[in-house]
């Protein structure tokens, strides 16, 4: 029996594998940045979710512990903890540190994990300074350590217990990565995307460095569903339930659910055993063909092509169309490192079975989606010869018709563009204390009612005909397209203001969006600007004081505290609640307002916070996602 300290050390090859992975990070991972620190994560995140998709586990924990390591746990089978027929000892130990060993067991399976670069556990283990799993199974809980991968003791026995599951705790090696901070942001964005792809699945990604305890729930019952019904969020989409089919053909498991829009967008997205293709592959081609070929048989049969010159091409077909594909290949073949095209050419003919039979079957059932499809979809055929010639109109039309000054608008008395403000404000509310609470000399205010369209996915007819739209256009008064002229412009303040919510920022995302397709000189000459209305208010006897943000309130408070004093605090939910003066004192006032610049590099840094506060993925408000502050309690 060899001394603790020394146990491993005669396994001369498992210890050339590690070093091997430790002198060439790069080979195994990527890169030792925060990228590759996150797919250290992925790897062992990766063997839970395949644990999953093998139907042995519906639930997945991630704790981000205190000390700075990452707990992955799951309730699959355990790894397999009795000895290994070629290396003479426990499976565990085999799987997490002989780089040759592993994937033979459990042979068959749909993996995340493994393929081409998927490099296992072992690497995690081998780039942790510490690591340690622990494995419920057969009656009993094993355990075993780690150091920069080597077991520091056998697999040992510690209890027992009539549950099953893998946890792994590490510590990622900060002699290898340049940062080793885990990003809250990052991992929910993976586990997240897990969850949506295997419907029933839940993670609970747990955030335990702080006091207050962060958690969510990721769990989409209806899988790939909840999926394209969240892309369609804002959308109004034809039919009420999205399409959906899961078929297996050849060991290829082919899941599709799809939803049609009014928009022009097509959003569709594909996955191969969980991991995202961005450029798609043989399976986004095989449902291109399926769906032109049901569509196409399906309008002719029901006579609905009538007026059109031959038949719908695969564009028109995919107008407005969302979609999220996801395949299950037992042998996945990628083309590029990066896993971003799917290359198995059988693939490609299964899809385009399955998904044309089942799509002819959803259209004769739904006969009523099938007609506003179709004929969505022969109004793109049409549209689309026409286009170009009718944008054009429609511009110079616009152009024209936009003399009088819209009537929500309350202009400004002063005639003199460089002394005048316009305030786009969200919100009916808002608005009347604006216009109460303003400068009437030098500033005009514009209502918004509710959530402005999203002027990138529209042609430009639809958003031409859009009220909001055409009331901003004609209050800035600079025109639009070809004949778009600065220095027309009414205001060469144009403030943007909204809450300082999820919402508002949504709202100020919208507003920004418009600017920078139709107007995008203002904002490069500097005209346009975000209002920076307070959060808080604290008022010490007479005297207020506002706050823009949390940090800075409480550090304020505490001061106050400390010298004797007796703050009143107030939170505003929202612009609406403040009353005329306190608007004009904390938003509109030039002597004690804040305003942000918009610069052109803003735009994607707004959408980037929008997607951090918003998930891209799932509004709290549909309560996909719940958040619990202060309840986790954790039973590892
Ligand atoms: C292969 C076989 C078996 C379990 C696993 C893999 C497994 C690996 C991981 C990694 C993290 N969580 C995991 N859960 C399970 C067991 C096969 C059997 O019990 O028959």
């Amino acid at each position: 029996m060899p001394k603790k300290s020394d146990y491993g050390a005669s396994n001369i090859q498992v210890l050339k594998g590690l070093e091997a992975v430790r002198k060439r990070p790069a080979m195994y991972i990527g890169s030792t940045d925060s990228h590759g620190l996150h797919h250290i994560f992925t790897e062992i995140l990766d063997n839970s979710v395949d644990e999953a998709i093998a139907g042995y586990c519906s639930q997945i924990w991630v704790v981000f512990n205190k000390d700075g390591s990452l707990t992955v746990r799951d309730n699959g089978r355990g790894i397999p903890v009795a000895t290994h027929p070629e290396t003479k000892v426990s499976t565990l130990e085999t799987v997490m540190t002989n780089l040759h060993a592993g994937g033979k067991f459990d042979d068959g399976a749909y993996k995340v994990s493994g393929g081409l670069h998927g490099v296992g556990m072992k690497c995690t283990n081998a780039l942790s300074k510490w690591m340690e799993t622990t494995v419920k199974r057969d009656g009993g809980i094993y355990t075993q350590r780690y150091e920069r991968g080597v077991p520091a003791a056998p697999v040992k026995k510690i209890g027992t217990s009539d549950e099953t599951g893998t946890e792994h705790t590490f510590f990622p090696d900060p002699d290898i990565f340049d940062d080793a901070e885990f990003d809250f942001h990052t991992i929910i964005r993976s586990c997240r995307q897990h969850a949506y792809l295997t419907a029933g699945l839940r993670i609970s990604v747990i955030d335990d460095r702080e006091e207050k305890h962060t958690r969510y729930d990721l769990y989409f019952e209806d899988g790939i569903k909840s999926y394209v019904q969240f892309l369609n969020i804002d959308e109004k989409s034809i039919g009420e339930e999205p399409f959906y089919m899961n078929k297996e053909e050849e060991r290829v498991v082919v899941e599709v659910s799809m939803q049609y829009t009014d928009s022009m967008e097509e959003d569709v997205r594909c996955y191969t055993n969980n991991i995202i293709n961005p450029e798609g592959g043989t399976h986004l081609a095989g449902f291109r063909t399926a769906l032109t070929s049901a569509f196409n048989t399906y309008a002719q049969k029901a006579e609905l092509l009538k007026g059109l010159n031959g038949t719908l091409s695969g564009d028109d077909v995919r107008e407005g169309l969302t979609a999220v594909i996801s395949v299950k290949v037992p042998d996945p073949q990628f083309e590029g490192q990066t896993k971003i095209k799917l290359n198995n050419p059988e693939v490609k003919s299964i899809v385009g079975k399955v998904v044309r039979d089942e799509i002819l079957v959803y259209l004769e059932e739904h006969p009523t989606e099938a007609k506003s499809i179709i004929g969505k979809a022969v109004l793109a055929n049409k549209a689309k010869a026409a286009a170009k010639a009718a944008r054009d109109a429609v511009i110079r039309k616009g152009v024209l018709e936009s003399t009088a000054l819209p009537g929500k608008l309350a202009d400004c008395s002063s005639k003199d563009p460089a002394e005048s403000e316009l305030f786009i404000v969200e919100g009916n509310s808002a608005g009347g204390s604006a216009k109460q609470g303003r400068d009437r000399h030098t500033q005009a205010i514009l209502p918004l009612r509710g959530k402005i369209m999203n002027t990138q996915k529209y042609r430009v007819d639809r958003v031409l005909a859009n009220n909001e739209f055409n009331d901003i256009t004609t209050a800035l008064g600079v025109g639009i397209g070809d004949t778009l002229d600065v220095s027309k412009l009414r205001y060469h303040k144009i403030v943007i203001m909204s809450d300082a919510d999820v919402d508002g920022l949504h709202i100020t995302t919208l507003v920004l969006t418009l600017l920078f397709r139709f107007f995008r000189p203002l904002i490069e000459q500097g005209y346009v600007y975000v209002a920076q209305p307070p959060l808080h208010k604290v008022e010490i006897g007479k005297k207020k004081y506002y706050f823009l943000n949390d940090a800075e309130k409480e550090a304020f408070v505490k001061e106050a505290k400390k010298e004797g004093k007796v703050p009143t605090e107030n939170r505003f939910k929202g612009l609406g609640e403040m009353n005329p003066e306190q608007l004009w004192e904390t938003t509109m006032s030039p002597e004690t307002r804040v305003l942000k610049r918009v610069n052109i590099e803003d735009e994607e840094e707004v959408e980037k916070t929008f997607e951090m506060l918003m998930g891209n993925e799932v509004p709290p408000r549909r309560r996909f996602i719940q958040m619990y502050a202060n309840k986790a309690k954790l039973d590892i």
